[in-house]
């Protein structure tokens, strides 16, 4: 029976969604999966080993739901006008202040999910729902639906709302009228591949020259290893010493590939029907979190996508934050965490001390280390003073 697909994307986009768009599933499987084995095979994916784990699945949606006929594609804006300029102090990505943003869409795609049985005549088994953490190539499923084009960013990038759209996805078994990817200027490289990244790019280079570590191997492919996005994120460990003072003042996340985007002209306010602001973690003051103590970080990020980076992830991070912007005014926190946390934390406050130049500080710490990462701290090449 033929399914009112137009009724579909609009109780969707009622629901709060603000783009709906659907690919057709063929025997091909996903989009981009050859570009999706290439990327592991050199090793791109880092330490997330969960991406080789579901390789299988993502290639191929029929693993994850046999018979499954269509994609829908849903777009969520995040973009807020106040945040277009980031306060002076810590940065962190602009998706990072709201509420989990897993837990808020989720939600939402349950009530989807009811929808979509409601028009379609299917059942619950019949469909299934993700939003980031499922075995899905979100974005290679998006450009097929047309929901935007891949640049050279390796981005989902809206011709409606730029690059500032979380992506979800449903995949059912109901067969619903495909949308079509957008009609690009250069080589098209057949579904998925790479060479299609960076379509309606043109000859703009910006993200790839703006990268603050280098991590574009290739246009629209990035190198987890050397990115700021996986070190602050995703690494649980240490942060690689070459690459601490790209970070900058990046706190959580990058953004910059993402803001230099001409692309983000057509950025708007997004409607947020499915998103909490949590603006206010902008504010939190450097010195404020190097001194968070456990408790205190339970309560102020609950609810977030930080919590999951865990209190000695944030302390980490903050360490190199302020070992680059030259945080004096950081000194006593950074020398109590030099002396009292765990060793990833330890290790990455010596290297600002280091930074700081804070020899008095040094000493004493060096004189009581007895762990061998820390130690390596003290040992290694004298990272450059900070500006
Ligand atoms: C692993 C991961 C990361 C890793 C690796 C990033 C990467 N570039 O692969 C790290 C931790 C570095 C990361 C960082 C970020 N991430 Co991330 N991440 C993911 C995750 C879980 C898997 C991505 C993946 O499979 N990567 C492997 C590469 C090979 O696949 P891919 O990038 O999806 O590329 C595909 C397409 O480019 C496609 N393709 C290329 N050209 C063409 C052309 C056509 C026509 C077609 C059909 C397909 C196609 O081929 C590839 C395979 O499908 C997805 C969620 C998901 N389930 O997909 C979120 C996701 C990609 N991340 C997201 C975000 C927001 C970010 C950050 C902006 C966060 C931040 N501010 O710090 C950065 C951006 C970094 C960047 N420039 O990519 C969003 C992106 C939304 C969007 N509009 O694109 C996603 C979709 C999560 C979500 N549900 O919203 N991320
Ligand atoms: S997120 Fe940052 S570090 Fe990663 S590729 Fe983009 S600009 Fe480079
Ligand atoms: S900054 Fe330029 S090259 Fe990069 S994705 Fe945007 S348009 Fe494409």
């Amino acid at each position: 029976m033929p399914v009112d697909t137009p009724e579909v994307k609009r109780r969707l986009t009622a629901l709060g969604f603000d783009d709906v768009r659907i690919a057709r599933i063929g025997p091909a499987g996903a989009p981009g999966a050859r570009d999706f084995a290439d990327w592991l095979a050199a090793g791109h994916q880092a330490d997330m080993a969960w991406l080789d784990r579901s390789a299988a699945k993502r290639s191929d949606p029929d693993l994850v739901l046999p018979g499954a006929r269509s994609v829908i594609m849903l777009g969520v804006n995040y973009w807020s006008e106040a945040l277009r300029t980031p306060p002076a102090g810590p940065r962190w990505a602009r998706y990072a202040l709201y509420s989990d943003y897993h837990d808020t869409i989720r939600v939402a795609l349950a009530a989807a999910g009811r929808e979509l049985e409601a028009v379609a005549g299917i059942g619950p088994a019949d469909h299934r729902y993700y939003v980031d953490t499922g075995p899905v190539l979100e974005r290679g499923w998006a450009a097929k639906a047309g929901l935007g084009f891949t640049g050279k960013n390796a981005m989902l990038i809206s011709r409606r709302f730029g690059n500032w759209l979380f992506l979800a996805a449903i995949l059912t078994r109901a067969e619903l009228e495909p949308d079509g990817p957008i009609a690009g200027r250069g080589p098209e490289g057949g579904p998925g591949g790479a060479s299609a990244a960076g379509r309606l790019c043109g000859k703009c280079t910006r993200c790839l020259d703006a990268c603050p570590t280098r991590a574009f191997s290739a246009p629209g492919v990035v190198d987890a290893r050397r990115c700021v996005s996986y070190h602050t994120i995703e690494n649980r460990g240490i942060i690689p010493r070459e690459l601490r003072a790209g970070i900058g003042d990046r706190l959580y996340g990058c953004d910059t590939c993402l803001e230099v985007c001409p692309w983000n002209r057509f950025a708007r306010e997004g409607r947020r029907m499915l998103l909490h602001a949590r603006h206010d973690l902008a504010g939190l003051g450097l010195r404020d979190i190097l001194s968070l103590t456990p408790e205190q970080f339970a309560a102020v990020f609950r609810g977030t996508a930080i919590k999951r980076l865990k209190r000695t992830g944030l302390l980490r991070n903050a360490c190199i934050v302020a070992g680059n912007l030259g945080a004096r005014d950081c000194l006593e926190p950074l020398a109590e965490l030099a002396a009292r946390e765990v060793p990833v934390v330890r290790a990455h406050a010596v290297w600002a001390l280091r930074r700081l130049g804070a020899h008095t500080h040094l000493a004493a710490l060096r004189a009581a280390e007895t762990d061998p990462l820390v130690l390596a701290e003290f040992e290694a090449e004298d990272p450059a003073p900070c500006a």
